[in-house]
């Protein structure tokens, strides 16, 4: 691993990554992203690992996709690069990851710290997506999850301004967990990571399955899901029982049929 570093067991049962073009405030170009994947796919097959903890350093956490390396690539290239896949894998993580961002979190580093299941920040972090600036849009996910996350008005201001959020703001319009002093944040994934690490794997791996289900879910589909559960609550005595009772001003008594 040249542009990464991996800590299997930095803390019992929480693995770090930590993304290492320093120089570059870790953009990321297509090694450092096989690398990641890499990584990903070897903790996660780990039993020993139940939480894996993603940082940069207190400058960046990644300003995004290495610029200098898209910049003479056309459409065809784009598309026989195929970057897509590299970013499903990691998606595809089953275990619970933590980004700890300090910095510029910006562009694909913003992408991949929303890729993450929950986000620690360091009072310095700043979230964007500024490709609007270098004549391009979001392509890891940005205008899905970031709107999904601040909802619209803000996700769009700031897609399409590439204007920068703050850690304050970000922990306000919900886009991350908590912001912390900047000597803390790396602590605090830790700290986060460990509670999680204590729970069942089994219970931990289908929760965040679940959750991600509904993140995931097309808003058809959900509707969709829905609908059906609602018309089988119908099927129940006990709708019968808690509408009735709702009529008679009493107490229901459900049954569970
Ligand atoms: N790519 C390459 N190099 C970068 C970089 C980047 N994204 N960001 C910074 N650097 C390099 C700078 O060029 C500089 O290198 P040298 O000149 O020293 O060789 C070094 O890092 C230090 O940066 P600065 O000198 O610029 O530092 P400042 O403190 O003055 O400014 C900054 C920091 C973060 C505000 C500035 O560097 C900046 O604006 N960087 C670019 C931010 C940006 O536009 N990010 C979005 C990139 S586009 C996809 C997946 C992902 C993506 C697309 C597709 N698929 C799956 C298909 C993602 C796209 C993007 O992220």
């Amino acid at each position: 691993m040249e542009f990464i570093l991996v800590t299997p067991q930095a803390q019992p049962h929480v693995a770090l990554i930590q993304l290492n073009r320093p120089k570059e405030l870790n953009a990321l170009n297509l090694q450092l992203m096989g690398e990641l994947r890499d990584a990903l796919k070897e903790l996660d097959d780990n039993d020993e690992v139940r939480a894996i903890i993603i940082t940069g350093n207190e400058r960046a956490f990644a300003a995004g996709a290495d610029i200098k390396q898209m910049a003479g690539k056309t459409a065809i290239d784009m598309l026989n690069i195929d970057q897509f896949s590299t970013w499903d894998q990691i998606r595809k993580t089953k275990k619970p990851i933590i980004a700890a961002v300090s910095g510029f979190a910006l562009g694909g580093g913003c992408e991949l710290a929303m890729t993450c299941d929950m986000i620690i920040a360091s009072e310095t972090a700043m979230f964007g997506q500024p490709e609007i600036k270098i004549g391009v849009m979001p392509g890891a996910g940005g205008t899905q999850r970031l709107t999904k996350a601040i909802g619209k008005a803000k996700a769009m201001e700031m897609v399409l301004t590439g204007k920068f959020m703050p850690a304050e703001e970000a922990e306000k319009q919900g886009l991350i967990n908590r912001v912390v002093p900047v000597e803390l944040y790396l602590d605090e994934a830790f700290k986060l990571a460990a509670e999680i690490a204590k729970m069942s794997p089994v219970a931990i791996k289908l929760a965040k399955e679940s959750v991600n289900r509904s993140f995931e879910t097309q808003l058809d589909e959900g509707l969709h899901f829905e609908r059906k559960n609602f018309y089988l609550c119908f099927a129940s005595e006990d709708q019968t029982e808690g509408m009735n009772a709702f009529v008679e001003k009493r107490a229901p008594e459900f049954k569970g049929r």
